[in-house]
């Protein structure tokens, strides 16, 4: 009796266990058992059109979840810098707006339509002490990137049957106009987990003495 008991146990065990395997975890790490979009059937263009309507949506998101992050960020705060070589959030809100006029809009339109011309050449790292970043004016910069952002959608929305497909090759990596809209999202993506790490100090400062471990592990 308990022999068959301990058996039923361990089958249902193994039995949760299959099931736990089988089943789709949320989280990031373990996101590539999230069951892919069936596209097969689509036409490259209307693939095009999903997945422009997703990216520019998820552009749209990411520009609100931007205005969220600098909210309430005073000047003084906006320029510190957690070390030497690290940017402060004035430094990520200049580089966003130079990214916006000549990197993402820029270089997606050169592929789309003007490759006879030459790439512009962007310095990322450089323009951060060639432009004097952090001396910039704090609310002037967040006004200036919302600005050029409300162009890129203007701009976007404009496109005529943009070919997603269409490729061209620098000296580094070949990338199509898809691969550069989509990482205008994902760069977007990549500078809000940097300002919440940038917000966290903001706050470790404001809350001193008080210690933040209560909160959970940082
Ligand atoms: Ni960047």
């Amino acid at each position: 009796m308990l022999r068959d008991l301990l058996g039923i146990l361990v089958l249902q065990k193994a039995l949760l266990y299959g099931r736990i395997n089988e089943c789709c975890a949320t989280d990031v790490e373990n996101s590539y058992c999230i069951p892919a979009l069936l596209v097969s059937s689509y036409t490259n263009k209307e693939r095009g059109n999903m997945e422009f309507s997703t990216f520019y949506r998820e552009l749209q998101n990411s520009t609100e979840m931007i205005r969220a992050l600098l909210s309430g960020v005073e000047p003084g705060a906006a320029r510190l810098k957690p070390s030497a070589v690290s940017w402060s959030i004035l430094e990520v809100v200049c580089h966003l707006y130079d990214e916006e006029r000549e990197d993402f809009r820029e270089h997606l339109d050169f592929i789309l339509h003007r490759q006879k011309e030459e790439w512009h050449v962007i310095d990322t790292e450089g323009w951060v002490t060639q432009r004097n970043y952090n001396d910039q004016n704090f609310a002037e910069m967040q006004g200036k990137f919302f600005v050029e952002r409300e162009k890129s959608f203007a701009w976007l929305k404009g496109l005529q049957n943009p070919d997603w497909e269409k490729t061209y090759t620098t000296p580094y990596r070949t990338i199509s106009a898809g691969e550069m809209f989509a990482c205008w999202a994902a760069h977007d993506n990549l500078h809000l987990r940097q300002l919440v790490e940038l917000r966290r100090l903001r706050l470790e400062n404001l809350t001193k003495p008080y210690s933040l471990e209560y909160a959970g592990d940082w």
